[in-house]
Parts: C-alpha cells; structure tokens; sequence
C-alpha cells in the first residue's frame, strides 16, 4: 500500500498566518467525510462546553462557562473528534482478511483509516492473524498470565494522557494492588523534565498560572511551542492578551505559522481582514540553545538591576550564587550556542526588563533536550528573578500535550508517586501498596528488552511507534509473554506482538458511557490545573465495546481478585464510587464529585499560585545554577529536531497535510538551511536517508528516503517528522534527571539514498511511520 507517490509531493512556501478560513474548510471537509453532517453537528456542537465532552487532542483550558463560544474548538479538534467518531469500523471480518504481518506492512495512516475497533480480539502463540474472543476469556486469560509472573515487577502498565481520571485511578489502584509501581506514561516522553524542575524549584510540578493570567500578562514568552498547531485554541488566548496590550517574545528555530499571525476565525477581522500579529520579537534560535539563551538574559537583568528584590529577599533561597553564575556567562559560548547575536538578546531581554507581568510558556522544545532540566529551571530563575510567580498576569506555563496528561499523575499514574500517595492508598484500601520505585518508558523499554519484564498492558497510546530508537523498542515488545492494548483504533503496537496478544476495544470520549447504574461521566483536568467533567453524545460504535473502567476492573478482578477486598464491581458500576474514593486519596480533591460537577468544574490547590509558599526543600522558591552544556555536532553533522506536522496527533497520521510549513501529499521530508544543503553537496529535492551518530555506543541508526526541502532553520539544524524519525534516537540518549529521550536534539547525517553509506534497505518512499525498513535490517548495523 502506497499512502503517497513521490511525485505527490507538493513543497510550497511557509504560512504566514495560521487558522482563518481554510482552518473552517478543512475542520469541516475532515469532519463531514468520517461522520457525516449528524454526527458532526452533535459532536462538534457540544465539544468543549460546560455540558458536553472534553475535546481529546491538547490540555489547553477551556474558557470560564458564560465565555465560551458555540464552536470551541479548533480545526485539529475538529479533526480529532472526526477521527474518534469515524463510521468505519474494523470488524472481525476485517482482521480475518488481513494478517497481522500484512497489516504491519501498512502504514499508520492507513492504519488509522480502518476505522473503530468493535470486538475484543486475540492472536494466541504461533497465530497469524487476530481472531474474536469474549471478554470474560480475555479477562481470564490476562489474570492467568499475570498470576503466573515470578514477580509483579515483571509486567508494564504503561497509560497515555487520553485515559480519564476515574479510569487512571482505577488502573494505578490496580497496578499497586498486583504488586507494582511499573507504571510508565507518556509523560516520561513529554513533560517529564518539566516535572523533575518544577518540583526542585517550585516544589509543585505543574502550572501556576491560570487562563486569566495569559489575558493579563504584559508579556508572553513562547519557547519550544508551536501552538498553531499543538494548542490552536492557545491562539485566541494570545489574540485576547494582545488585544489588552501584552506582547509576545517567540523562540524557536523555526517562524511557525502560528508565533507570526492568527486569522480567528470567530470574528470577521479573523475570516476576511488581516487577522492579528502576534509575536513582537522572534529568537530563531539553534536548536539546543536555550540554556544559554536564558543565563545571558539573566545576565542583562542582574546588570540593570531589573531584579524584584522584594520578592527575592522573601521568597526565594539562592540568588547569589545564580546572580554570580550568569554574570559569568562567557557570551562567546553564549552566540555560538544559541546562534543569535549579542544584539537579538538585548532586545529580547529589554521586553522582560519593561514587563511587570510575564508569563512563561513552553512544550517540547524545552523538554527533549539532554540538558531539558537544566535549561526549565533556567527559565524558573528568570521568573523568580522579576518575581513573575503568585501574581496576576505571571506565571510559569508549561503547556501540556494529551488531554489529560496532567490528570493521570495527579490520580497516581507515576512510577514514582511520593509516598504520602501510597500512605493514603494504604489508609483508604487497607493494603501495603509497593514502595519501591517503578520503571518509566525508557527503562521499561530496558527491562523489556533485557527479558526482565515479560508482560505489557497499555492503556491507549501507540507505545512502539511513540518510543525511541524503533528498532530496540520493537524487538523488546516481541519479547513479551503477552502484550494488551486497550484502544479505539488499531495502530502499530497492536501488530509488534507479544506471544499471545490482546486488543481490547474501548470507548471513545464522544460516546455514551452507559453502566448497571445508568449513564456515567468522567472528568478531566487541564494545564491550569482546571478539573472538569466530560460526557459523550454518541451511541457507542460497537455494542460489545467496553469503558476503560469497565475493562480494568474486568483484569483487576480476575488478576487480583478479591485479594485486598477492592470493590472493583462497585466502582464499575458506578463512577461516583471511584470519585468517592478520589476525594480522599488525591490531595486538594476534597468534595469532588460535588465540585466537578460545577459548571466548568474547580481548580486544584497550587501553592506558589495561590500564596507564594513553595514546598521544597529549603521550603521557599530555589534558584538553581547550571553550567552550559553544548552539544557537539561534529563537522558534517547537523542537529535534527523531530517534531509534529499539523495533520497529525502524536502517532495518529490524519493526512498528508502539512499546510503551515508549506508540505503537501507526503511527510518523508527533512528541513534543512539553504547553506548547508550546498555545504553538505546537496541541492533541494535530493532523497537522503539519515544516520544517526551518537557518541556513546557505534550503532549506526538508520532512517530512509528522506526529501530534503529547504527552509528557514538556523544553520547546523534540521527538522523531520515524528513518528517517521524515531529509529534515529538512541534509547540511552535521554534528558540527565528526567529521562525524557533527546527527541529534539538528535546528532545526524544525511547521507545520499543508494550510496554505500546509505540504510541497508532499498529507499522505500512510500511509509508514513511504517516499519518496513526496520524489518529489512532488523538488528542496528554497526559502523565498520
Ligand atoms: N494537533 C495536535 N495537537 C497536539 C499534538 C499533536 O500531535 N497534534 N500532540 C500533543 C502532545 S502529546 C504534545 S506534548 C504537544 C506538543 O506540542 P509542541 O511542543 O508544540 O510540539 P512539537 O511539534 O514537538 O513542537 C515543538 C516546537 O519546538 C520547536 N523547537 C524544537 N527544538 C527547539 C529548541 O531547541 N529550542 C526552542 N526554543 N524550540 C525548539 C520546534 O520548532 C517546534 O515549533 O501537543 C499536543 N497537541
Ligand atoms: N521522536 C519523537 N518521539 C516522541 C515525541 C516527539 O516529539 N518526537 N513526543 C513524545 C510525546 S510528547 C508523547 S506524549 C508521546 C505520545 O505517545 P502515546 O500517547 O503513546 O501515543 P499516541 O499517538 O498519542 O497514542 C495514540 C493511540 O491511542 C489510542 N487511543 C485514542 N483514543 C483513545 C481512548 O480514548 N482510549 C484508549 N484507551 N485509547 C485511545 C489509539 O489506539 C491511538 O492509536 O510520544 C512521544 N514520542
Ligand atoms: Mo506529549
């Protein structure tokens, strides 16, 4: 199956607007094709209102209730929900006429287009195809296995940030009841290095700012986000600050659509005038640079005393040392690193100077660094410098990525839950839950790989396709005794199987959630920490599909049984049970049920937010001071950062459309600056593939048939797709402290499609996320 010719690939010029009317067209186009006008106008009707369903692609806030619009959503909103609420089913006839090998030779688009899944199914050991089974032998088959284990810290359970807080809660209750804290979650791949420096500086991992705050901000810093794509309802957040006056510093390699101007397609300015600029200034800074970025600012406020002294003295522990550390800043290093001049950040610096009010924002740009935690609690100085936390308009804004993300680790899905998490467990359930830390994503991967795990249940997600280094990640799940999946659609890591394998089909938050009690809702909570409750309109898309809840209760009856006395029938039938339970296991969930109910539900506790005080250890806000640590690229090697298209969630490929950045009709294209194409002996147009070079281990890793287009990135950068360039990041190379892979700063070659040096495999254009080419040299080559 060919998703795309060649030839299909259209290059055209950057965007230099994002939304506007073609955003209508395509939210609509989309939507109409996979439901029809129905369902598109129940669903997209009720999206995002105080009454109906939280939208499922990105935890940006909702509006106060009174505030919001009839269509609040966005055009990736929209094409999330037509994705989930698709009338194309994947049937068991489906999986009949399909074997699983050829299915995994197909690609993640094609994939995703086979629409909902409708019966549970399973491939028994030495099968080649998935066949029907009943949920009462998928159950009994998944207890057996897991009871047979040496030890429970031989299975994963790992969650991606879609799971609702009643479903997170059951599922780490049960992980902890089995006997584990081996729960890893996407977050260990996202947010993580922003939880590891938050929690030392601030002593909270999450936001302190609300909705309200980006309205008032006087400045808005935008690094390592691209929101006109990720988080396009950010926009109208931004317009309205503009609006009142902020202004908008962007730093990013890359003058993303979304940073230059916003067309709202809410108002008529929006759909036939010239929509609103929103960036002041922008740093198109190197990749990997904003450590250093962020000492030099610093540098320029300690010189002009645009210190908040007050808030220092009172607040803080550690201002000397930093004070000292950036006025140390060796601005040669400084240039070299960021690739900006001394000038750019000056002036850069002068907007943080001028604003009394500054919210800082930033996603994976920051994040999936070697250096990521180092360069966050950077940005946290700046912040504690000029006092910019606890007040209105000022805050620390890490935008998350999945809906609920945030959630999940607040109900307990995290290997490392502090133990007055576990104490309260202890207090409510009445059992010893583990104590020792469990494995994240990368060292589940580790343990997998090493045949010291032999058991993987995912809850959602697309685990071997959003991993690093595919063909480690790949090998070690086809290690597994049995792998689970509990989904909406078949993806990749349904088809990289485990001995015997399970898809479990589940609903979809569009849809109805109907129990032996009547009809349930879920909630949800956001990147303000704003906690909410969600509720489908659509007939589920199969009569044998099951909850989440519904689905791990089942396991966890029939692999913990009534060993601990958990009334999991209880809290299946009726969610309000698990709520009962949220309120006084989850810290600042008090009154729950009654309080998520409100019309657009209560904010949690957050205590540099609300009172300035910071539970660390020094017990106040803590400067920290790091040195700067700068990649080495060597000569002939340029800084490949890999990031999402606009026609895409994650490892859900929507299409071939990457309007902003100009691409259309294929996504095996690698951006590169006009300079180096020529000093590297290339021109545009030419088909590389791309090694990559990583300094600790000589495996050569390996990812194919690669257009290079040219584009506005800073020299010594590159850019490609995600999932596409997975196989290229080392499963060791990850952030110091947080673990989080190095999936922005990847060290790579292109290196001409064919030649002697090229990936062993015949240039295979024609995959969007396949891993076909993994197949044909299964094992890293090693560099002779
Ligand atoms: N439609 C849609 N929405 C989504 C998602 C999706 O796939 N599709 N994914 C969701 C998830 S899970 C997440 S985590 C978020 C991700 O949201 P983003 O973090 O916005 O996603 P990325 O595409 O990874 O983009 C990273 C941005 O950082 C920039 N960048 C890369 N390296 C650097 C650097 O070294 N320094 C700086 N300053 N900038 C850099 C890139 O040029 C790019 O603009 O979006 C969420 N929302
Ligand atoms: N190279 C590189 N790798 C990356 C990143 C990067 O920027 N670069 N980003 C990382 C980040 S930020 C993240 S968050 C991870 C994402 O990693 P994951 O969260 O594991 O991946 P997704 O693609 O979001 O998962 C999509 C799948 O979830 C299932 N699904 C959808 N809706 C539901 C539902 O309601 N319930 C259930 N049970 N299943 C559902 C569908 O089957 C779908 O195929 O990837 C990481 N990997
Ligand atoms: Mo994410």
């Amino acid at each position: 199956m060919r998703d795309y010719d060649e030839a299909d690939l259209k290059i055209d010029k950057p965007k230099t607007h994002a939304a506007g009317p073609v955003a209508v067209a395509v939210s609509m186009k989309r939507a109409l094709g996979h439901m029809g006008p129905v369902r598109t106008a129940k669903t997209l009707l009720d999206l995002n209102q105080a009454e109906g369903f939280d939208c499922m692609s990105c935890a940006w806030p909702d509006p106060d209730p009174g505030h919001r619009h009839a269509a609040e959503f966005c055009e990736n909103g929209a094409k999330a929900v037509a994705e989930e609420a698709t009338t194309t089913r994947a049937t068991p006839e489906f999986f009949a006429a399909h074997s699983i090998a050829e299915l995994d030779s197909k690609s993640e688009h094609w994939l995703g287009q086979q629409g909902r899944i409708t019966h549970p199914m399973v491939k028994l050991p030495g099968g080649r195809f998935y066949e029907p089974i009943d949920w009462d032998d998928a159950f009994r088959l998944i207890g057996e296995q897991l009871r047979s284990l040496n030890s429970p810290d031989e299975a994963i359970f790992y969650t991606s940030g879609r799971a609702s807080n009643e479903s997170a809660f059951v599922y780490q209750l049960f992980a902890r009841a089995f006997g584990t804290n081996n729960l890893p979650d996407c977050s260990n791949m996202c947010h993580e290095s922003t939880s590891i420096a938050l929690q030392e500086t601030i002593g909270i991992g999450k936001a302190s700012v609300t909705l309200q705050d980006v309205y008032d901000a006087e400045l808005i810093v935008l690094a390592g986000q691209n929101p006109g794509t990720n988080h396009p309802r950010m926009l109208s957040a931004l317009e309205k600050a503009k609006q009142n006056g902020a202004k908008i510093l962007s730093i990013n390699p890359l003058r993303e659509a979304g940073l230059v101007n916003f067309k709202n397609p809410q108002t008529p300015r929006g759909m036939v005038g010239p929509g609103t600029d929103l960036s002041d200034f922008h740093l198109p800074i190197r990749v990997n640079g904003d450590l250093a970025l962020f000492q030099a600012i610093g540098s320029l406020l300690v010189e002009w005393d645009s210190i908040d002294h007050a808030f220092v003295e009172q607040y803080t522990t550690g201002f000397e040392s930093w004070r000292d550390n950036v006025t140390a800043v060796d601005w040669d290093v400084v240039t070299a690193s960021t690739g900006l001049s001394r000038h750019q950040i000056t002036e850069a610096a002068q907007m943080l100077r001028d604003s009394k009010a500054t919210v800082f924002c930033w996603a994976m740009g920051l994040t999936q660094h070697r250096n990521a935690v180092a360069t966050i609690k950077e940005l946290t100085n700046l912040a504690f410098a000029q006092g910019n936390i606890g007040k209105p308009g000022a805050g620390l804004l890490p935008v998350r990525g999945h809906s609920n993300v945030q959630g999940d680790r607040t109900m307990g899905i995290w290997e490392r839950v502090p133990d007055h998490f576990l104490d309260s467990i202890q207090a409510e359930f009445g059992f010893d839950p583990p104590r020792e830390h469990g494995l994240d994503t990368v060292d589940s991967i580790r343990a997998m790989r090493d045949g010291k795990a032999s058991f993987f249940l995912g809850l959602g997600g697309n685990f071997v396709q959003a991993t690093p280094d595919s063909t480690v990640t790949h090998l070690a799940m086809r290690r597994m005794a049995m792998t689970v999946h509990i989904s909406t659609k078949i993806n990749r890591s349904h088809l990289v199987t485990g001995d015997i394998a399970l898809v479990l089909p589940t609903l979809g938050r569009t849809e109805k959630d109907v129990q032996a009690t009547g009809e349930q809702w879920i909630s949800v909570e956001d990147s303000t920490c704003s906690v909410h409750s969600s509720r489908g309109p659509l007939k589920p898309a199969s009569d044998l599909l099951k909850s989440e809840v519904a689905i791990l209760t089942g396991i966890a009856e029939a692999a913990v049984g009534d060993r601990h006395g958990i009334d999991w029938k209880g809290m299946r039938e009726n969610y309000s049970t698990i709520r009962s339970h949220i309120s006084r296991v989850v810290n600042g969930c008090e009154g729950y049920e009654v309080n998520v109910r409100r019309p657009g539900g209560f904010v949690l506790p957050h205590p540099p937010r609300d009172s300035r005080t910071f539970e660390t250890k020094s017990g106040r806000g803590e400067f920290t001071t790091s040195p700067i640590d700068v990649l080495h690229v060597p000569d002939g090697h340029l800084l490949l950062q890999t990031l999402r298209s606009h026609d895409q969630f994650n490892t859900t490929i929507y299409g071939l459309s990457d309007r902003y950045r100009g691409i259309e009709g294929g996504r095996r294209v690698v951006f590169v600056h006009r300079e180096d194409i020529a000093a590297l002996g290339f021109q545009d147009g030419d088909i590389v593939d791309l090694l990559t070079r990583w300094e600790d281990d000589d495996v050569d890793r390996c990812a194919d048939g690669f257009r290079i287009v040219e584009y506005d990135t800073p020299r010594g950068c590159a850019a490609a797709y995600y999932p596409e360039t997975n196989p290229l990041v080392p499963l060791d190379s990850t952030a110091t402290d947080s673990n989080c892979p190095t999936s922005k700063s990847v060290v790579i070659q292109l290196v001409r499609t064919g030649t002697s040096h090229a990936c062993a495999s015949e240039g295979t254009q024609d995959r969007v996320g396949s891993d076909e080419a993994h197949k044909n040299h299964p094992q890293p080559r090693h560099l002779s």
